[in-house]
């Protein structure tokens, strides 16, 4: 039993007490143990589903592998159409499914329909890209020649993705490779594992409607060892995975062995630079938003203001003061901020967290702790943390995904501030506030933010998905959703054809016989 009009959702998307978590399309294998998913919201049990039994994780690649040969050969715009059909589904269902991202994850209900919003753009996109597979054509050195290139489908794509985005992570990834003419394995996080099952539902249908084959859609479900049957498998070309740097550095270290492609989307360390000019009414809002938005636990949440030391004062007095109007509570009520933690362990690392900060000489400007009583009961819910620190702090170096904020200062030239911004081992994403054309630009240029996006006057979350999204460094190099992402997904090839009578040789070699 559920609240908050809960019932309804579930039913809507198809979901029962207990769910299959193994899935090639409109096929549903029966599985071992369950997992069961407790809402952070109230701590109620959910559902359940059950995990893939290594015999049938070898039929959902038999299925995938035989999809692939159907599907790469179906035109490229008949596959954005499928593509059109899923984001129409996604757009009737975007009420439930927003809901249960927010049941389940815990972020706010704006944010659960946000989330889905994602996934209904990178649809519409697909769609597009689905005409502009283009490849270019090269000029040959060689008389009577032709150089050009061709992007081919590459064959399975395995994803791997977290709790904090737990729909549309899958649907940034599977949009582009669907239309790239791939078939995807996804294993989506044992957190929130009933969101995976409820986007199969979703996809199956319009499977089912345009009498496409099994495979093509698959899910599988469990923990790290169902992830690595994928990462260590030759037959997934490409491994697409969102998470840690910890389990980033596996990943694509096994991936790598065989000579896998991955796609890494792992930590970030944001921050946003406040210059003198830097405007409050801009700086509050997205600074605040960055820092609580999820409950801190969006890859690109603000963990770090860098301030000028001429602005510190009555920046902090701003953010401080803003941090007094958040409200935490039931996420599916939308007059509350803020919503839970995903479980238990994130509130001991991020209680664990504010120790460390204090142990290093952090100033703690607003407090933190988690919350009791009505309302609280899952335990999960803390209070946003304001915590003056040092960059060179370990705690500072680290990811912790959680609603913590450091401050810290800076004087003299933008620079200073670029360094501080780049002092750390994850290259995420990055912002400025400055009314100042040179900063900006400075920070804008080979020698300003070493991050895969960054800002100017708005904070480092909330990323369109029109743009290539990830980062460098430790974040993994990987870039998914817009922008010429979609190459990843495809195999380039590179075709010379001579239409002269002779054989001319590349770097005018002669070769006589
Ligand atoms: C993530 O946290 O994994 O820019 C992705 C943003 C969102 C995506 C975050 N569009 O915050």
């Amino acid at each position: 039993a559920t609240n908050f009009g809960m019932d309804k959702a579930l039913e809507q998307l198809g979901l029962k007490a207990v769910n299959h978590g193994t899935s090639t399309g409109n096929t549903w294998y029966p599985g071992g143990a369950e997992i069961a998913s407790y809402s952070p919201v109230d701590g109620a049990l959910i559902g359940k589903v059950t995990t893939t039994s290594k015999d049938e994780y070898e039929k959902v690649i038999d299925a995938a592998q035989d999809a692939f040969i159907t599907f790469r050969a179906m035109p490229a715009p008949q596959r954005g159409e499928i593509v059109r059909q899923f984001g129409n589904k996604l757009r009737e269902l975007k009420e439930p499914l927003g809901k249960l991202v927010s049941y389940e994850m815990g972020k706010s209900l704006q944010e659960g329909y946000g989330e889905v919003q994602e996934m209904i753009d990178i649809c519409d996109f697909a769609v597009g890209l689905s005409r502009q597979l283009n490849g270019q054509t090269i000029p040959s050195e060689r008389p009577g020649h032709v150089m050009r290139e061709q992007w081919h489908s590459i064959g399975i794509v395995g994803i791997i993705s977290a709790f904090n985005f737990p729909v549309a992570v899958w649907a940034w990834n599977t949009a582009l490779a669907w239309v790239c003419g791939d078939v995807c394995v996804w294993k989506g996080s044992e957190k929130a594992p009933l969101c995976a099952v409820a986007c199969q539902n979703i996809i199956a249908e319009v499977l089912k409607e345009n009498n496409l084959p099994e495979g093509i859609s698959c899910i599988i479900n469990g923990d790290y060892k169902v992830g690595e049957w994928m990462t260590k498998d030759t037959r997934i070309p490409l491994i697409s995975a969102t998470g840690s740097t910890r389990m980033g550095r596996i990943v694509g270290a096994t991936v790598a062995e065989r000579f896998g492609k991955s796609l890494l989307e792992l930590g970030g360390n944001n921050a946003i630079i406040i210059t003198p000019t830097a405007d409050l009414k801009v700086v509050v809002p997205g600074a605040v938003f960055g820092a609580v938005g999820t409950a801190g636990q969006r890859c690109t949440s603000t963990r770090r203001l860098i301030i000028h030391e001429s602005v510190y004062d009555k920046v902090r007095d701003a953010i401080v003061g803003a941090y007094k109007q958040i409200v935490i509570g039931n996420p599916l009520d939308e007059s509350n901020h803020v919503g839970p933690l995903i479980d238990k362990d994130a509130v001991n690392t991020y209680l664990n967290a504010i120790e460390k900060a204090k142990s290093e000489g952090g100033n703690v400007l607003v407090e933190g702790g988690v919350l009791e009583g009505e309302g609280y009961e899952s335990g999960c819910y803390v209070k946003p943390a304001i915590i003056e620190a040092e960059n060179s702090f370990e705690i500072v170096q680290h990811e912790t995904f959680a609603p913590i904020l450091y401050l810290m200062k800076y004087s003299g030239d933008v620079e200073n501030a670029i360094e501080i911004q780049n002092g750390v081992a994850q290259g995420l994403s990055s912002a400025i506030m400055t009314n100042e054309m040179k900063e900006a630009e400075k920070f804008l240029s080979f020698a300003g933010s070493d991050c895969g996006i960054a800002n100017v006057n708005i904070g480092t979350s909330g990323a369109e998905i029109g743009g290539a999204f990830g980062g460098e460094k430790e974040t993994g190099g990987g870039r998914e959703s817009g922008s010429d992402a979609w190459k990843v997904y495809m195999r380039r090839q590179t075709n010379t054809v001579n239409y002269s009578d002779e054989l001319p040789l590349a770097q005018g070699i002669k070769f006589d016989l």
